[in-house]
């Protein structure tokens, strides 16, 4: 009785509720959307297990470079309630060009799916200057998934389609599975496409030289993390996991390699809590998230 209801801490502790995103450096949103999964669902909740997860970790990276700099919003969750995909994606688009006009969003899926109206609004303010790294065991490039165009196997097809971000200033990393469908599209085009065992031969700082070649005249580039670019060992809580994937290292590692790129924004999706074991899918997350913020957002 009388208790004050404590405010959850967030995001190492720099979480502050009354930033508004323009005031903010980063500005975090969830999107609790799975209707568009293949396979096993479960990646709406996403958004609230990394976020409960996110304040148990010091405001540090992992190599002791103070995180305190930076403001963070953490502005909660738009939810699809019981709109139709295509409605709920035209408010996560706008809600997404409001964020990438106020600071860097750190948008957290929900299936891949969300990354179609996250690119349209990213598309929208930076045309074909943007520069996409999609690190991702497959590759989203489905005309359809069971009917439906709009799944998290169609998100870079569909932006394709669209015409406005140049297919190849995407650059698909991590790569290990190829549906027909693809193949067939690709067939004739040009893409920037680095497989998981050409990462295994070549290493990881010749991967990230090459994207960095492939991305140099862009002068935005956005990041979208599916989880099971991961191995299903590393993050086994993810809805369509494909063995021969990364460590959480490895993925630390190419991010830091990364660093200086001109990052306006990214998203980690898939990551599916009822699916996962211990979380460690959902601290690898985390993880990931923090540590792109200090590295590509120093002080
Ligand atoms: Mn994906």
């Amino acid at each position: 009785m009388g208790e004050r209801s404590k405010e959850p801490i967030l995001w190492n502790g720099l979480h502050d509720k009354h930033l508004k995103p323009e005031q903010a450096d980063i500005a975090v949103l969830g999107l609790p959307f799975d209707r568009a999964s293949s396979f096993r669902k479960g990646a709406a909740e996403g958004p609230d297990r990394i976020r409960s997860i996110s304040g148990h970790i010091p405001p540090t990276t992992e190599e002791g470079s103070s995180l305190e700099h930076l403001k963070v919003v953490d502005t909660g969750n738009l939810a699809p309630g019981d709109h139709s995909q295509e409605d709920y994606f035209a408010a996560v688009e706008e809600k997404a060009s409001e964020l990438f006009n106020s600071c860097f969003p750190t948008f957290i899926g929900g299936d891949h799916s969300v990354a179609i109206p996250l690119l349209r609004a990213a598309t929208g303010i930076w045309g074909d200057s943007l520069g996409v790294i999609h690190l991702d065991a497959h590759l989203d490039l489905c005309d359809e998934i069971d009917g439906n165009c709009l799944s998290h196997g169609c998100t870079h097809r569909r932006i394709a389609e669209e015409g406005k971000l140049p297919f190849e200033q995407v650059c698909f990393v991590g790569i290990r599975s190829f549906e027909k469908q693809e193949l067939q599209f690709l067939e004739g085009r040009r893409a920037n496409i680095i497989s998981a065992a050409e990462i295994y031969r070549e290493g990881l700082s010749s991967t990230a030289q090459k994207v960095r070649r492939r991305l140099e005249h862009c002068r935005a580039v956005y990041l979208t993390l599916d989880i099971d670019f991961l191995d299903p060992a590393t993050a086994p809580g993810t809805g369509t996991p494909k063995p021969g994937g990364f460590t959480s290292r490895e993925l630390l590692t190419l991010l830091q390699d990364l660093a200086g790129l001109p990052l306006v924004g990214m998203d980690v999706v898939e990551v599916s809590p009822s699916l996962d074991q211990n979380d460690i899918t959902s601290f690898a997350a985390q993880r990931a998230i923090t540590e792109t913020w200090g590295y590509f957002l120093p002080k």
